[in-house]
């Protein structure tokens, strides 16, 4: 017997041969070629195989959901934003989940404006109310000085990012879900919690709703994924570094593999995606589908060179498989089939990517080109 237990591959000269599954072809054999079979039939068919093997179910209902400011400033960063913590508080039957939000809102910008939510997987002293404590993985003041709003909230308020207490978030207000081989687990908390912050965002009349930008690091970044894929009034998305079961294909199992990453975090994704470890060319999915399903809106993705874990040349091939579906809109990305120099962003393009030179990490160098790709598609007007 060999042991299935492999060390993980870094060699490009030992990735398995594969075949990707078509993003185009239904599951009775049909190739869609046009907008209404890939919205109609493809897409909702490619969306219930994401979620019935990968991430889980996505509950629609709740009773009620309100929101309170808890703290306001009106003249934060020297007077240059609006801070405002948010407490949304969602309930089901006799149960409540609270999400606390951090917002800031430019001051001296026409409103309502378009906002950057991120997903924080992080220490809370990344998105500082404050400001006293100031962090590349959330630079708010650039995003301000920018023009947009800039919002976050713990992931542990949607599912506590731990094998034994995940349940403890908003899993709650779902006990089916844990009954369930396809129930929700915490990536789908994740992005479950991002819809909600958008439901309080569609009340603030400073925020303009149709375009929120929801964005997440790694795990935060597979998260993120997920929500533009559930929620379409997400108006783009930005996964930095999202590696296996975010942004890059499984299927070349470079760095992370699916067994590696069940192994590790159990209570990320279904029980029933612990059938492909070791398996994944029995997936039905790969995760170019998986941006495919948020075409036409805009989707970038990042890696860094020294986090090779993460594959950034999977994730690249990831966008490059996607561009069918957004052919389908017309909005052909004009990606080039090699993935661009380090550190060279894609910004005019329906699918952008860079690949930033270092480590593991989300940076200014990511921020500054997700404004960048964001004020390309968003252009300010006057
Ligand atoms: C790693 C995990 C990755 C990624 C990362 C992170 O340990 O294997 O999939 O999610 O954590 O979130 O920083």
């Amino acid at each position: 017997m060999i042991a299935r237990a492999q060390a993980q591959n870094y060699d490009e000269a030992k990735v398995p041969a594969y075949t990707l599954p078509d993003v185009l072809k239904t599951s009775d054999g049909q190739l869609v070629k046009n907008k209404p079979d890939w919205e109609k039939k493809r897409r909702p068919e490619v969306l219930t195989l994401f979620e019935n093997n990968i991430y889980g179910q996505m509950p629609k209902t709740f009773d009620n959901l309100t929101y309170k400011v808890t703290n306001e400033v009106k003249d934060a960063m020297n007077g240059k934003a609006h801070l405002k913590e948010v407490t949304i508080t969602v309930t089901k039957g006799n149960k409540s989940a609270d999400i606390h939000l951090v917002l800031f809102t430019p001051n001296h910008v026409k409103k309502p404006v378009p906002a950057f939510l991120l997903i924080n997987n992080r220490g809370k002293e990344n998105t500082d109310p404050t400001r006293a404590t100031k962090s590349e993985f959330w630079p708010a003041e650039t995003v301000i000085e920018s023009g947009y709003a800039v919002a976050a909230f713990h992931v542990s308020d949607g599912a506590p990012d731990n094998k034994n207490t995940y349940q403890d978030g908003i899993l709650r207000l779902y006990p089916e879900q844990l009954e369930t081989d396809n129930g929700m687990k915490a990536i789908g908390a994740w992005a479950w919690t991002a819809s909600r912050v958008l439901d309080y965002f569609q009340k603030d009349k400073n925020i303009d709703a149709k375009k929120v930008f929801v964005v997440g690091h790694s795990r935060g970044g597979k998260a993120a994924l997920w929500a533009g894929v559930q929620d379409q009034r997400f108006a783009m998305v930005f996964s930095n570094c999202s590696g296996n079961t975010g942004a890059a294909l499984a299927r070349r199992r470079f760095g992370e593999t699916i067994t590696r990453i069940n192994t590790s975090f159990p209570h990320w994704f279904t029980n029933n995606y612990k059938k492909y470890n070791d398996n994944e060319a029995a997936l039905p999915v790969d995760q170019h589908m998986l941006i495919a399903l948020i075409a036409p809106r805009p989707v970038y993705a990042t890696n860094a060179t020294k986090d090779l874990w993460a594959d950034p040349k999977g994730t690249y091939l990831s966008l490059i498989n996607a561009q069918p579906v957004y052919a389908l809109y017309k909005k052909p990305s004009g990606l080039s089939p090699e993935p661009p120099a380090i550190n060279t962003a894609i910004i005019n393009s329906i699918l952008g990517y860079h690949n930033r030179e270092g480590i593991h990490n989300l940076t200014t160098f990511d921020w500054q080109n997700f404004i960048r790709f964001a004020n390309y598609h968003y252009p300010k007007k006057g």
